[in-house]
């Protein structure tokens, strides 16, 4: 087996003492970031698929979960691009009902990468908040709401409409599994992307046009 689909098999059992030791030995392999990170993502789908099956449980994807935390540890500086902040302030959480945040993270890495100044509210974060957020921090330009479950679309949808009406400038960009580019023009955010890279793309070219 490859040092990388131990990665991947380690993600999955959630062995988080043994994750880390395996991404920096893929890493001394030659292993490029993107490549070791994309196999910890396929092992997040894995994981749900197996919770959709009924073979796993609430307890297994939170270790899945914690092991993969574990393993973006090692990555995090390596990925760090421009940290000029020149782009202005993003801020970044998961909406309120909704605790899934890894994938919040890695779009908050990526959007840091790009030459913004992160404020992370983490999760279950209401549109207030938001708000408060924007208010109370220097030169937002973006804020960026994550969303993993269907049933926390609907919060998606307060969040975007509660910050547009407070701060019409800012852009506000969604993402997570569960939304779509329809859906996002539907509640009226200014962009979607689909992963953490292409958040980055979008957050920059949102402030730059
Ligand atoms: C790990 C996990 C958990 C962990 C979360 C731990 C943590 N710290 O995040 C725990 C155990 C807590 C959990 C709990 C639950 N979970 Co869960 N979970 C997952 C799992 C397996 C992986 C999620 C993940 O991290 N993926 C990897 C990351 C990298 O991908 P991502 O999050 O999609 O993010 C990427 C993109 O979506 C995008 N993106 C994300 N956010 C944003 C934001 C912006 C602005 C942009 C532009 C892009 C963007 O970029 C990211 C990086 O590329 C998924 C399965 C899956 N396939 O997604 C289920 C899943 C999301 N969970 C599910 C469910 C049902 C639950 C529970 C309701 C289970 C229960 N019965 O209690 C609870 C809900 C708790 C709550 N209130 O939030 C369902 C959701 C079904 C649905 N359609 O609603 C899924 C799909 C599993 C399944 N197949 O059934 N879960």
């Amino acid at each position: 087996m490859s040092k990388i689909q131990e990665v991947k098999a380690m993600v999955e059992a959630g062995k988080s003492k043994l994750v880390p030791g395996l991404v920096q030995e893929a890493l001394d392999e030659g292993r490029a970031p993107t490549e070791i990170l994309q196999a910890m993502v396929d092992s997040m789908s894995v994981v749900g698929e197996k919770f959709s099956a009924g073979d796993i449980f609430v307890p297994e994807m939170l270790i899945a979960a914690k092991a993969m935390s574990k393993g973006v540890d090692v990555l995090k500086p390596l990925m760090a691009g421009d940290r000029s902040n020149a782009l202005g302030t993003c801020v970044i959480g998961t909406v309120a009902g909704d605790l899934h945040d890894i994938g919040k993270n890695l779009v908050s890495m990526m959007i840091e990468s790009a030459g913004f100044e992160m404020v992370d509210l983490g999760v279950d974060v209401s549109a207030e908040s938001f708000v408060q957020a924007v208010k109370d921090n220097d030169n937002v330009k973006i804020v960026a709401c994550s969303g993993l479950l269907t049933t926390t679309m609907p919060a998606l949808k307060e969040t975007v409409a509660t910050v547009k009406a407070a701060y019409p400038a800012v852009k506000v960009i969604v993402g997570g599994a569960p939304v779509t580019p329809a859906y996002a023009t539907e509640v009226g955010a200014d962009g979607y992307a689909p992963d953490a890279g292409s958040a980055a793309v979008k957050a920059k070219e949102l402030v730059t046009a």
